[in-house]
């Protein structure tokens, strides 16, 4: 395996705090918390944490790009949606939408997004349950977050609980709030790339792998 590479200047990201909606939860209790699958499936799922380790594990360096014009590249561990997505049976992937939605905190509700699945599929999107080869942290998304690295953070929810097939491509409130679009596809413009501790362009629509 990989020594895996601690992320460059950690120290410098923006906080995980500053746009967390509804707040990471104050702990997860991992016997009772599921990641359910459900909408329009062949076959309704519901994960444990160990489920999930138990899968084929993917490990690999993906960078995130947030709105506010930052980036960040990591090493992400956890397992393909692809995976998920087939063991519950959803023969035409392309035609549906992936509802997320989070754990949340009973003060502040849950924090929702929904993203074009055939997309999220073909992006190779993860469900992801470590970072630099620790589990996620709480204000990270502990347990697991689903990552489509064409899309940038706000569509990808922290502390997962549900991932919904559904038809329809709903708008969450965080994007009605902020104006942001829903598609959340990574545009290309300057960014400042924390772990590279420069100013960079991107050339491309969606996920970034030049650099
Ligand atoms: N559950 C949940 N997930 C969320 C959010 C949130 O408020 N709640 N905020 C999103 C936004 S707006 C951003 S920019 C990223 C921040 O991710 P980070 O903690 O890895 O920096 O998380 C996204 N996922
Ligand atoms: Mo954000």
């Amino acid at each position: 395996m990989n020594p895996i590479v601690k992320t460059p200047n950690l120290d410098r990201k923006p906080s995980s705090l500053r746009y967390y909606q509804e707040g990471p939860p104050k702990s997860v209790d991992l016997n009772t918390w599921r990641l359910s699958v459900t909408g329009l499936v062949d076959k309704k799922l519901s994960f444990t944490y160990q489920d999930l380790l138990e899968m084929p594990q993917i490990e690999e360096s993906r960078r995130m790009v947030c709105v506010c014009n930052w980036s960040i590249r990591r090493t992400w561990k956890g397992v393909l949606l692809s995976n998920i997505i087939e063991m519950a049976g959803v023969s035409h992937p392309e035609k549906y939408y992936l509802k997320q939605t989070s754990i949340g905190t009973k003060e502040k509700g849950v924090y929702e997004s929904t993203i074009p699945l055939g997309d999220a599929l073909s992006r190779r999107a993860l469900i992801v349950h470590s970072v630099d080869g620790e589990p996620l942290p709480m204000e990270q998304g502990y347990p697991v977050r689903l990552f489509d690295f064409g899309l940038y953070g706000y569509k990808n929810v922290k502390g997962l609980a549900q991932l919904e097939v559904t038809e329809e491509y709903q708008i969450g409130e965080w994007e009605r709030r902020a104006g942001y679009d829903i598609n959340g596809i990574v545009r290309p413009k300057k960014y400042w790339i924390v772990d590279l501790k420069k100013w960079r362009f991107v050339e491309k629509p969606g996920e970034v792998t030049e650099f």
